[in-house]
């Protein structure tokens, strides 16, 4: 048995309250429950963690050394531009998922960057909730075979 952090950077704390034709109408703790019970089926536990500061965020990832063994990791609009997620994430020894509700390639030219992806085991984007059991399912078969 495994711990999961489930990380999520600033404004998703809004889901289901606005914007519901990008991002739907469910709502972050719809999103929590939805890991929680994914990584149950494989008896892993999450640790979830939401805010829109980001050396909140790196405080989280560091946090995690140690107490997680996979992180997965919606950073918002930090994605595009916070390079001090990307340094923190490189040094989490753990699989990494990035995870998007939404599709950004699909969107505006400044979200095709991720400064996260390139220390990312893995980026699922576009699917919705679908993606964050998806990231649960991967990190669930690397912890296992590690
Ligand atoms: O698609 C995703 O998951 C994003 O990470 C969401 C970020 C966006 O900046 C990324 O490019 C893609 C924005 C999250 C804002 O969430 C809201 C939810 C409801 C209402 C307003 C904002």
């Amino acid at each position: 048995m495994a711990t999961i952090a489930l990380l999520h950077g600033p404004n998703l704390n809004l889901l289901g309250q606005r914007e519901p034709h990008i991002y739907g109408s469910a709502t972050l703790a719809d999103y929590e429950a939805a890991v929680v019970e994914a990584a149950a089926r494989h008896s892993h536990t999450v640790q979830a963690f939401q805010t829109n500061h980001e050396g909140e965020l790196v405080d989280a990832i560091h946090a995690a050394r140690g107490v997680a063994a996979a992180i997965i990791i919606n950073p918002g609009a930090f994605t595009h531009y916070a390079w001090s997620l990307h340094d923190a994430l490189a040094a989490f020894a753990g699989p990494v998922i990035e995870v998007h509700i939404s599709n950004p390639n699909a969107r505006e030219p400044w979200r095709h960057t991720s400064v996260v992806a390139p220390v990312a085991t893995g980026s699922i984007m576009g699917l919705g909730m679908h993606g964050y059991v998806l990231a649960v399912e991967a990190v669930a078969e690397r912890l296992a075979s590690a």
